[in-house]
């Protein structure tokens, strides 16, 4: 079936007490086990059902369904955040020992994960420029468990080429990670390039709406079994039954949304590029972008991110910032509405100053989040904006 359909219909079966079209939301922390032999069963792995909602619940597991769909995967765990889900997926394939390469632009936060807490673990990490795969490949120790990517990466958009790391993952058996929350499976499906697990912000574009934080793990069942009976289990960063509900209504009309997000965010690279406080633009769907051949390679659509740098550096960030109306001044993205952010000053506040720097992050680097408003009504924000700045 088409990406529209699995959006709306993955994994639903009718409610069988009432007919309920919508999914229920079942909010039961723990549930009736039958009889004594039937919970043995249970417990044992040798009967299906529901126990307790840390280890399952029917609401979570439906949007699991759903998203292993929308993937191409054969199984997928939601986690109560995407920081849970990159964590979890991290701690079932690492231990104390275990050396991980990464590449070096993504999101700072998995960032500051290996390079603080998890070398605080006795997992030390080694982050390259993974925009080449030979770097990935030259990192390559006896102890190397991991190589874990994001692509499109955040906040600069550089991309990894998925097939080529993949290749060389499975060359040295070692286990590959993408995040894919900038892309979304609308616009990228990893596991189809043979990268093992993809995680992400369900956060982002799959909730839509920015009202719920969640995050999920895709990969063989296997792998995801493993993730929900051990680090999941145990650490306990599970999706609340509600989040999981709302993110399952915005799933819905993720294709189409992503439709709209593509277009709006292409127009408004177009727009700055050729704006004369722009210094540059950075968008995968732009001839100008150093990987626009690898990006029409292994994207659909080129997603709703769009980064510039300003002239005038850091002062005309933050003019900017404060020139706006229609565009918000918020971290997050993948919003319905136009998120604006100044990364240097908010979400790279977490690396120091060399790191966001060699991540490709400068001073007076603008962060949008193209939201699905009229396109010309964001063009005219940005406009009068970069007009006063
Ligand atoms: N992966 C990517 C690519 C992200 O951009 C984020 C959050 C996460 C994972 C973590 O997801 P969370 O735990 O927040 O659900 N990105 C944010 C950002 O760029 N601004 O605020 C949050």
């Amino acid at each position: 079936m088409g990406i529209h359909t699995l959006a709306i219909h993955a994994g639903e079966a009718p409610d069988p007490t009432t007919g309920a079209l919508v999914p229920p939301l079942h909010l039961a922390n723990t549930f009736f086990l039958g009889s004594a032999e039937d919970g043995a069963a249970i417990f044992a792995g040798e009967k299906d059902g529901f126990v307790y909602s840390r280890w399952g619940n029917p609401t979570v597991a439906l949007l699991e369904k759903r998203i292993a769909a929308l993937e191409h995967a054969p199984a997928a765990l939601a986690t109560a955040s995407g920081m849970a889900a990159i964590s979890t997926a991290i701690l079932n394939i690492v231990r104390a020992g275990d050396h991980v390469i990464a590449a070096q632009a993504i999101y700072p936060s998995t960032y500051h994960l290996f390079a603080n807490e998890l070398r605080a673990l006795g997992i030390e990490t080694t982050f390259v420029d993974a925009t080449d795969p030979q770097n990935i490949a030259r990192a390559i120790v006896p102890n190397t468990k991991l190589i874990y990517l994001e692509s499109p990466g955040n906040p600069i958009l550089a991309l990894c080429d998925l097939r080529a790391i993949a290749t060389i993952a499975r060359d040295a058996k070692i286990i590959s990670i993408t995040d894919n929350t900038f892309a979304t499976p609308i616009n990228q499906q990893p596991l189809d390039f043979g990268i093992d697990v993809v995680v992400h912000s369900a956060t982002k574009y799959f909730g839509g709406h920015g009202d719920a934080v969640g995050g999920v793990i895709v990969g063989s069942r296997e792998f995801i079994k493993q993730c929900a009976n051990e680090p999941l289990r145990f650490f306990g960063g599970i999706l609340s039954p509600f989040n999981a509900y709302l993110i399952l209504r915005g799933i819905q009309t993720l294709p189409l949304r992503m439709e709209r997000h593509n277009a709006n965010a292409r127009a408004i690279a177009q727009f700055l590029q050729t704006h004369r406080a722009v210094e540059w633009v950075a968008y995968p769907g732009l001839p100008s972008h150093p990987q626009y051949a690898l990006a029409q390679k292994q994207m659909r659509g080129f997603g709703g991110m769009v980064c510039f740098e300003l002239k005038g550096g850091i002062n005309s960030g933050a003019r900017l910032m404060n020139a706006v109306k229609l565009c918000s001044l918020a971290v997050s993205l993948g919003d319905t509405r136009t998120l604006i952010v100044h990364p240097a000053s908010t979400t790279h506040s977490v690396v120091t100053r060399a790191e966001r720097i060699a991540q490709g992050v400068s001073d007076g680097l603008v962060r949008l989040s193209v939201g699905l408003e009229d396109v010309e009504d964001i063009i005219a924000d940005l406009e009068r904006g970069l007009e006063k700045k």
